[in-house]
């Protein structure tokens, strides 16, 4: 079966700024957290940084043709906030701005709508040492940051996206520490959690007031899609308190207004949540026009207790600290099935239920695929028919996307209003704490030259993308 997408279908690739840009030390910006962590030794599994990435800094222009190519119709990057306010005094860096001014007009120019997220985990290294994300201040810096940019950029942005990811922001940056900052403190990331929430509140209001109430604004997360292993009710239990502490935190208060009270009994051990404030969950809830939703694979879930059946020596007993508090009634089962180098499992349907689930329970809000993809061992096969005489076959890859926009698509027949799907990434890029290690570009980085490979999963987006049909 075939399915056609809608005309204006926006059809998009993404990366974020310090997977790929590099120029760490360009035209005034400082360090971020990301330089930092990198530097600290055992953090990155190859020791490598972000220092030169893809030097998509400087070769945006290149880039930019290869995606005239492929015939996207939407970029999704983001904006180093290191870059457009440097320093703790807050003054806005011209050379910064200056710099995703030309990136902007060349998308224009290349007629591909340029879909901004102002927060990609590059957090200036001045406000960690404050507390970070743990630090109301952080919250409150956020909203001047999205004012400047918003101010200076207007409207050669498509559409604005506050947060990526806040889950990873808070739970892997202060729980599991895997992230920078490198944090190990669940009172600290729940902390983190409130004060994300109340940032892209005052995002919002900070694109809006510069720009209008046309502005076209947005968040992504990263929603688990838990599945329980059985219907027994602590299996249920299990799911439920996964649900609660992954997606609703921060479905709750930016679409709903309010923290659903079981999070505040689940973590009750954690944190009193002093952190919230009268009046912060009305400037949380800022009505926004698209939800942004990355899905890469599902996690099945089970009542750790096992309710006195088999001992659950088989379920993963991962020696790395779970980033999220509160879990103590949850198992997470072993991925099954063929795992990505990632290991991470594949099963495209847990897309079609999140679009379906997310689409029924909010109504008036658009919802975007803003990430999926997959990484592969790629390696790179002569071919004489391709520029540069080389080619990456990459037939798994091919696979996953093709199921996954198919996945798209059934959500979509089911009535659900989905406008867009990026694929992650356009480049191979530094996968944070797993470094250059795992590659999920559809076109291939070759790190010594820079040169870009094309791959067969590009070859096929580009079809899928010109048929607008999978
Ligand atoms: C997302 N996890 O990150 C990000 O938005 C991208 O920057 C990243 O490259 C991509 O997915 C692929 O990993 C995640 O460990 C990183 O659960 C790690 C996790 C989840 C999302």
């Amino acid at each position: 079966m075939s399915t056609t997408f809608p005309k204006d279908f926006l059809w998009g690739t993404a990366t974020a700024s310090y997977q790929v840009e590099g120029a760490i030390n360009e035209d005034g910006r400082t360090p971020s957290i990301w330089d930092t962590f990198c530097a600290k030794p055992g953090t990155i599994i190859d020791g490598s940084s972000g220092e030169f990435a893809d030097d998509h800094y400087h070769r945006f222009a290149e880039d930019i043709a290869i995606m005239g190519d492929l015939g996207v119709k939407a970029y999704r990057l983001s904006i180093a906030w290191p870059r457009i306010i440097p320093h703790p005094d807050g003054a806005v860096n011209q050379r910064g701005i200056d710099h995703y001014v030309r990136v902007l007009d060349a998308l224009r120019e290349a007629d591909i709508t340029p879909v901004v997220t102002l927060y990609h985990w590059d957090l200036p290294q001045y406000l960690e040492d404050r507390g970070g994300w743990a630090n109301r201040e952080t919250a409150l810096r956020f909203g001047d940051y999205v004012g400047a940019v918003a101010s200076a950029l207007g409207d050669r942005v498509g559409i604005w996206t506050t947060l990526n990811e806040p889950w990873c922001s808070a739970y892997l940056g202060y729980g599991s520490g895997v992230h920078a900052p490198g944090v190990r403190d669940y009172a600290k990331a729940l902390d983190a959690v409130h004060h994300l929430n109340l940032a892209h509140g005052l995002g919002v209001q900070a694109i809006r007031s510069n720009l209008g109430e046309s502005a076209h604004t947005s968040v992504v997360l990263n929603l688990s899609v838990n599945i329980a292993a059985s219907d027994h009710p602590e299996d249920q239990a299990a799911k439920h308190r996964a649900d609660l502490i992954a997606n609703e935190v921060f479905l709750g208060p930016m679409l709903e207004g309010r923290y659903d009270p079981e999070i505040f009994e689940a973590t009750a051990a954690v944190s009193d949540w002093s952190c919230i404030k009268d009046g912060d969950l009305a400037t949380i809830r800022q009505p926004i026009d698209t939800l942004g939703l990355n899905f890469y694979s599902t996690t099945h879930v089970r009542a750790k207790s096992n309710y006195g059946m088999q001992p659950t020596t088989d379920v993963a007993t991962s020696a790395e600290r779970n980033p999220m508090p509160a879990q103590e009634i949850v198992d997470v089962l072993p991925p099954e099935g063929e795992l990505t180098a990632m290991g991470w499992n594949q099963e495209p349907e847990g897309l079609t239920t999140l679009l379906t689930e997310m689409g029924r329970r909010f109504p008036d809000v658009a919802l975007m695929v803003s990430e999926n993809g997959s990484a592969w061992d790629d390696e790179v096969s002569r071919d004489p028919n391709q520029p540069g005489g080389q080619i990456v076959h990459d037939p798994k890859r091919v696979t996953y996307l093709d199921a996954h926009i198919k996945a798209m698509a059934a959500a979509m027949a089911n009535g659900i209003h989905v406008t867009g799907y990026f694929a992650w990434s356009l480049l191979d890029n530094f996968e944070w704490a797993l470094g250059y290690s795992k590659r999920f570009g559809i076109i291939r980085v070759d790190y010594a030259s820079q040169r870009r490979i094309w791959k067969d999963s590009a070859l096929r987006f580009k079809q899928i993308i010109s048929t607008n049909t999978v």
